[in-house]
């Protein structure tokens, strides 16, 4: 009798048919036993909502198998946020602590002088970061003078030998062309949910809005950063969604951030359920299954979750996270609790980008 081992057994035992319904276990292990670490632009969205659906520590253990032959799974790269202009922002997104329409606490204030923003991305260098993100809370960049000052920050930065990245909303192709001269490595700007139900969040700007926004990114030749929010409301339909918006870009991201929502007091979102580890790990773990090469980065969330569950999250597939005590407003893990973690785990930060050994 043929002996059959792994997934491709635990699919015989299931007794596992070409007509098991999409969502099933079996649909799953078929669709993982597929999976390849070679990119596809050309994934239907049955087969990405299969890989989403299947038993968790088989959907970890395939992403960790794409994971090792794309990058060095020993190396997790350290980038660190500031918020460079914080609070007052016109838009109306429904997570966000800096939006002027919500009583959080948050005070607007003016953009940060190019002295103080290089102070912090040269302690972010000695602390191990290898790429500085500055974020505002703008609705757009706009050609004006503080759009020139952002400029200057950026070239300063720039010189710390980092891998710069900025996120100041929405962006044109002028704009795009002129923050990649200054030396803008990757601009992050998020789908944040599934197209559905996008507007059930946001409704000052539009989905194809951000689309257009990261078609011009690309086309300035900066590196597109671009991921999402686990826990807005949506359902696990819209997350395959959004996996799926990203996975059939022209070309993939270079980097996907996987955000579990930081529930601001005073925000509409404030009372959602707290994210749970196994939402995270099937996010992480289908993203880097689909986009093989990208580097998928645990993002806001990390203050919930314990250095076993980030392991986890780290198995599934994550090669980034946002290091410092504060992401843009809220909290976030320290410098030396993240050196511990990595220690604990024999992780080490990943020096420079040639490091990752893609595929
Ligand atoms: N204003 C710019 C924009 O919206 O593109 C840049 C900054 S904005 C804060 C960057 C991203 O942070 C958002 O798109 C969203 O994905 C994420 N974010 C903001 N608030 C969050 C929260 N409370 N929890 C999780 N992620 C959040
Ligand atoms: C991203 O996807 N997450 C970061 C970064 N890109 C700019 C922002 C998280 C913000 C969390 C809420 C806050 O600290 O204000
Ligand atoms: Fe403004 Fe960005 Fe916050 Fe939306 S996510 S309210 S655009 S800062």
């Amino acid at each position: 009798m043929r002996q059959s081992c792994g997934s491709q057994a635990l699919l015989e035992n299931q007794g596992a048919s070409t007509t098991d319904e999409i969502g099933s276990d079996a649909a799953g292990l078929r669709a993982l036993n597929m999976v390849s670490a070679v990119p596809r632009m050309d994934w239907k969205k049955e087969e990405i909502a299969a890989i989403f659906n299947a038993p968790l520590l088989e959907l970890i253990f395939a992403a960790a198998k794409v994971h090792r032959e794309c990058h060095d799974s020993t190396a997790v790269q350290q980038c660190t946020l500031l918020s460079i202009k914080t609070g007052g922002c016109s838009e109306d997104c429904s997570y966000c602590p800096q939006s002027a329409r919500y009583d959080t606490g948050v005070k607007a204030e003016k953009l940060l002088d190019p002295e103080a923003v290089y102070a912090a991305a040269q302690c972010a260098k000695n602390a191990g970061s290898t790429r500085f993100c500055m974020g505002a809370a703008w609705r757009e960049a706009r050609d004006n003078n503080q759009f020139d000052q952002v400029l200057d920050i950026v070239r300063k930065v720039k010189s710390l030998d980092m891998e710069v990245c900025v996120t100041l909303g929405m962006l044109g192709p002028d704009e795009a062309r002129r923050l990649k001269e200054a030396g803008v490595t990757a601009y992050n700007h998020n789908l944040d949910t599934g197209e559905e139900f996008y507007d059930k969040i946001i409704t000052t700007r539009t989905y194809q809005d951000r689309l257009d926004t990261i078609n011009n990114v690309r086309d300035a030749g900066m590196s597109v950063c671009c991921g999402g929010i686990v826990g807005l409301g949506e359902t696990p339909a819209d997350r395959v969604d959004l996996l799926h918006t990203l996975a059939t870009m022209r070309e993939h991201p270079e980097s996907v951030p996987v955000n579990a929502l930081v529930r601001v007091e005073g925000t509409p979102l404030a009372d959602q359920p707290q994210v749970e580890i196994w939402e995270m790990l099937r996010m992480i773990a289908t993203a880097r299954i689909v986009m093989p090469r990208a580097r998928v980065r645990l993002s806001a969330g990390r203050l919930q979750m314990s250095h076993a569950e980030q392991a986890l999250c780290f198995l599934a597939g994550a090669s980034s996270i946002f290091t410092g005590e504060k992401l843009l407003t809220t909290g976030n893990p320290g410098y030396d609790e993240d050196r511990e973690m990595f220690q604990i785990l024999g992780l080490k930060t990943l020096s420079t980008p040639k490091e990752s050994t893609c595929c």
